[in-house]
């Protein structure tokens, strides 16, 4: 039987852990041989969205370009893991409408522990006015209010919430 596509979003803060659970998802979905594709924001900007900055206008045109292609590969039956900061909520949902296959994971860590973690030392440029507009200190985070999963990274291990997103996918019946 074909495989059913579906877009798998993950939203969240800098450091909240979006690009750690999409890589675990990677590699199980690797083992049980299912056709995926990765548009991780980081790396996106430096091709499809290249060029586009941080403001409110951009951030909406990045997460449209990303929702254009993984709509694409979602229809021809692909699994798309999405890993964006994508702030804000009405642009989510009108990807979310334009997909249909899509599942809402809301990759939450507070504040607090996202610029405790500071991985890439971004937070501190943002405190220090070297970063403008940085999601969570000078910028906006609107969180989702009805994701399919919410991965609390700061309170469970990576194998939870790597559970959680694989059994919804399995009761969506995607997997
Ligand atoms: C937020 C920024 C910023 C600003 C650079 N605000 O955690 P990272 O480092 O590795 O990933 C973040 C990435 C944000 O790109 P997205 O495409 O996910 O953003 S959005 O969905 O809002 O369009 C972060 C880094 O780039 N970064 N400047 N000002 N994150």
């Amino acid at each position: 039987m074909k495989q059913r596509g579906v877009t798998v979003w993950l939203t969240g803060l800098s450091g909240a852990g979006k690009t750690t659970i999409t890589e675990a998802l990677q590699k199980k979905l690797t083992e049980e041989g299912y056709d995926f594709e990765v548009l991780d924001g980081d790396i996106v900007r430096t091709n499809l969205t290249k060029g586009l900055g941080f403001s409110k206008e951009d951030r909406d045109e990045n997460v449209r370009r990303i929702g254009f292609v993984s709509n694409l590969l979602t229809r021809h039956g692909v699994i798309v893991l999405v890993s964006a900061i994508s702030p804000y909520r009405e642009i989510r949902e009108e990807v979310r409408g334009k997909i249909g296959d899509f599942v809402e994971v809301f990759v939450n860590a507070p504040l607090a522990v996202c610029e405790d973690r500071d991985v890439k030392g971004l937070y501190k440029k943002a405190r220090a006015g070297e970063i403008k507009t940085f999601t969570g200190i000078t910028d906006p985070y609107e969180a989702p209010a009805n994701p399919e999963i919410e991965c609390r990274t700061d309170l469970e291990e990576l194998e939870e919430s790597v559970a959680k997103v694989w059994s919804k996918l399995e009761e969506l019946g995607y997997i």
